[in-house]
């Protein structure tokens, strides 16, 4: 029989590409949608046909109770989440709501769905749990370059609520023996990425001023570094994180830094540009408390996972240049547009 696997986050970038690869893997693949008219449901029928909906919300203890109940996966992936850094200074508590105590609603919904309790663990059988944890909790970051053993010291209230979810799936490891894991994942991007994300809004922006639909690009903090990767070959490595043989969390990402100035250099250099012209710097953009420097080691999941990342910086930041070219050139709107490529 085929595995069966329910995602949370199925709207989002990660959601349509872990869903795309478990299909591929042979998996019936579920995703969880929340609202009665969500407008991006659409875009995930349009591209994962194959995918079946199922109604629920994280902030809903007993629509994910229904939702383990009715799908009986075997794997479940929590990557739903406010993800968007600044908006978890405007709206702190509904992140802790969905980004922190709904991984806390997920994780009770499995366990009551399997009945386990602290006297009775799980037996054969057991609902396998991913967690979508974050770069985000080393914040300022204690060590160079940071480690599944590196102290968090997170510098905004998603970066708290993703530390609070990530202890919880340890813990829910230890007091019932649930295989729970977290994926440490540093940040990554792909034509999919959502246009607030500063990759996407520069190469966004790129293609606008190349296509002459604006004349500038107003952005943050330039100095800031990551560590970008490739969306694709991320949830490759949360699969592999729940085929493992134990159940471990792992650091994700490529081991190299950029700056956001590197980013624009890139960018604008992949269109023929000179991103001196264009972009001006905007105080308003800046964040209450930044993380100045990320960059992975990622040689625990290299050695046990065998996963190693297949796409460039550089290689990144053209695709999603040229694919924001072909977006634009052809009608499309990145806000409203129900085609992902
Ligand atoms: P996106 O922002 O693209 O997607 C977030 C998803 O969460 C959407 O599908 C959204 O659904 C869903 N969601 C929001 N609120 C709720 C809710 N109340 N109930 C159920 N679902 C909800 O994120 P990514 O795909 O980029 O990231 C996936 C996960 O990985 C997130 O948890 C993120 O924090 C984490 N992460 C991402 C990294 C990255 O670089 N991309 C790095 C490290 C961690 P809707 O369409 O209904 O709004
Ligand atoms: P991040 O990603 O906060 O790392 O979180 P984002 O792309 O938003 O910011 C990266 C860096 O770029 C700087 N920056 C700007 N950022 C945005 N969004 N817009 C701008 O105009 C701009 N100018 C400069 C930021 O200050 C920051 O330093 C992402 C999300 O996917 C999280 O959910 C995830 O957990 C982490 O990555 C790992």
């Amino acid at each position: 029989m085929a595995r069966r696997a329910l995602l949370t986050g199925i709207t989002g970038q990660d959601g349509s590409y872990l869903a795309e690869h478990l299909l591929s893997e042979g998996y019936e693949v579920w995703g969880l949608v929340r609202g009665q008219a969500n407008p991006r449901v659409s875009r995930v029928r349009k591209l994962l046909q194959d995918v079946q909906l199922v109604r629920g919300d994280l902030l809903d203890q007993g629509s994910l109770i229904s939702a383990v109940e009715k799908v009986q996966p075997d794997e479940v992936y929590n990557l739903g989440a406010i993800s968007f850094v600044p908006m978890s200074w405007e709206q702190a508590e509904l992140t802790a709501e969905v980004t922190g105590m709904g991984v806390l609603r997920m994780l009770e919904a499995i366990r009551v769905c399997s009945g386990i309790t602290a006297s009775r663990g799980s037996a054969s059988g057991q609902i396998r749990f991913y967690q979508a944890s974050s770069s985000e909790m080393f914040g300022q970051v204690r060590e160079t370059p940071q480690t599944e053993r590196t102290p968090f010291h997170p510098r905004s209230p998603y970066g708290v609520a993703k530390a609070y979810g990530h202890f919880l799936t340890q813990n829910y490891r230890e007091s019932y023996g649930m295989y729970a894991v977290s994926g440490i994942l540093f940040n990554h991007e792909s034509p999919r990425r959502g246009a607030e994300f500063v990759t996407r809004k520069v190469t966004l922006g790129v293609a606008r001023i190349k296509l002459g639909m604006a004349t500038e690009l107003r952005l943050g903090n330039l100095e800031a570094r990551r560590d970008w990767g490739y969306a694709g070959d991320f949830v490759k490595a949360m699969h592999l994180m729940l085929r493992a043989a134990e159940p471990e969390d792992y650091v994700i990402g490529t081991g190299r830094t950029q700056s956001v100035r590197e980013l624009v250099e890139a960018a604008f250099g992949a269109a023929g540009l000179d991103w001196e012209r264009y972009v001006v710097c905007d105080q308003a953009l800046h964040r209450p408390a930044e993380v100045d420097l990320l960059c992975a080691d990622p040689k625990k999941a290299r050695t046990q996972l065998g996963w190693e990342p297949t796409v460039s910086f550089e290689e990144l930041v053209a695709m999603m240049v040229e694919a924001d070219l072909r977006l634009l050139a052809g009608g499309g709107d990145p806000d409203q547009d129900s085609s992902w490529p």
